[in-house]
Formats: C-alpha cells, structure tokens, sequence
C-alpha cells in the first residue's frame, strides 16, 4: 500500500522548455478551474498547505511540480472558466497539447465536480488522453457536497456520460478524505506500470 512521507513542492514552469525532466514516473492532475484540483493534492500529501488552493478560480497559467518521493504531481493549469476569453481558451489548449505530447506521464487524473455533467473540455481532455495514450482515472470531487446515497449513482451517470467503465471513476472529497487511498492506489498500479516498461525499454537498448 501506499502511503506518502513527505511531499515537497519543486518548481512552477510556464512553457516546455522547462519542463521538468525527472526519472520518477510523473502523475499529472487536471481539471476545470475550482474542480479542486489543488485542494486533492494537499489531501494526497496529508498537508495543508503544499498546494495553494484558490476562491478566484483560472489565473494560474503554471504547472506547479510536486515531489511525492516514488513520483512526481504535477498541478496542470484549470481549464474551461467561463470568463476567460477565447483567446485564453486557445492558449490554454496549446499549454495542454505541448505537455501531454512532451512529458511522458505514467498517469493523468481526470477531474470533474461530481455535481455537475461533464463539459465539452472535460470531454476534450479525454479526446487528447485517448489521442497521446496516456493512462488516466477519472476522479469526481466535492463528494461531500451529496447526501451518501446519492455518490455512487452520481459516479455511474459521469461514467455513462464520458462513456468510461464505473470502475475508472473515483469519488473524492478534500474536506473528509473520501477517496484517497483508491487514489492512491490507482497512483501506485500506475507506477509499478511505468516502470515495468521502462525497464523492458531499457533492456531492449542494451540488446540492439
Ligand atoms: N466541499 C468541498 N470543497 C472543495 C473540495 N475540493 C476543493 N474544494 C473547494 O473548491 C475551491 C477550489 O479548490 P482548488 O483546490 O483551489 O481548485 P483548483 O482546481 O486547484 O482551481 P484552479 O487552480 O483555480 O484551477 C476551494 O474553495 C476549495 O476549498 C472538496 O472536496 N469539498
Ligand atoms: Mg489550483
């Protein structure tokens, strides 16, 4: 199982040049602006403060890297707030293509508010996950904000509407901790996935 020590933040990069290069596999977070996409990070690391969370939602135009020991988070850029105009719309597209195409990633999480359907970028997002093959977990947050009964109907519906398995749906919450070791785990199958094909690349260099 498992569990994280210590999380420390490493470094904001604002275009793909930097980009942080690192031999640890590289879980990526991403999610409309306010989805909570910070908020789940601070969960993660068991710390309150390690990611700043925001009341004004889409003004960060930075990847801000995090070191969780095993792996690297990194806290992608919200998208889709309604008062940005087009013109960021685009940028912030261009931002995601760059990275999902540049960094390889062991995993991406996916999130949506799990009171609301998903948005034509959160289906977006899925269409470049599917495009890149990148592996990725849905995670749908604020499960506190549902009466209890009503989360795992909610989860299916998310899952019929993006058309994914239920089972690839997650539903967290940052206030009581909801979610977080089936986060974590989903975090840890991906690892040990990463890894196991780097080795097999790597062996395959050392046979040619
Ligand atoms: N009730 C509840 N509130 C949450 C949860 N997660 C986040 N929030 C609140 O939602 C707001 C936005 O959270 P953030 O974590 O800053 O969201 P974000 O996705 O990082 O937003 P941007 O960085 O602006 O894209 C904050 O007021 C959080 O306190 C949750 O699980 N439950
Ligand atoms: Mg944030």
């Amino acid at each position: 199982m498992l569990k994280i020590k210590q999380a420390t933040f490493i470094t904001s990069v604002a275009d793909k040049k930097n980009y942080y290069k690192t031999d640890k596999p590289i879980i990526a977070i991403a999610g409309k602006s306010n989805v909570g996409k910070s908020s789940l990070i601070n969960m993660l690391a068991g710390q309150k403060k390690l990611a700043r969370t925001s009341v004004t939602p889409g003004r960060t135009r930075l990847i801000n890297y995090f070191d969780f020991g095993e792996f690297i988070l990194a806290d992608l850029p919200g998208y889709g707030y309604a008062k940005v105009a087009k013109e960021e719309k685009k940028k912030w597209g261009q931002l995601l293509e760059d990275f999902l195409s540049t960094q390889k990633l062991a995993l991406l999480i996916s999130l949506v508010d799990i009171r609301h359907d998903p948005t034509s970028d959160d289906k977006m997002m899925l269409n470049y996950l599917y495009h890149y093959a990148i592996p990725f977990n849905l995670v749908a947050t604020k499960a506190d904000k549902l009466g209890k009964s009503k989360v795992k109907p909610r989860l299916k519906e998310i899952a019929t509407d993006l058309r994914v398995g239920v089972a690839d749906v997650i539903g967290s919450s940052s206030e009581t901790g909801y979610g977080k070791q089936e986060i974590l785990d989903a975090i840890e199958k991906a690892v040990a996935v990463y890894k196991e094909q780097a080795k097999t690349e790597q062996n395959n260099q050392t046979e040619e």
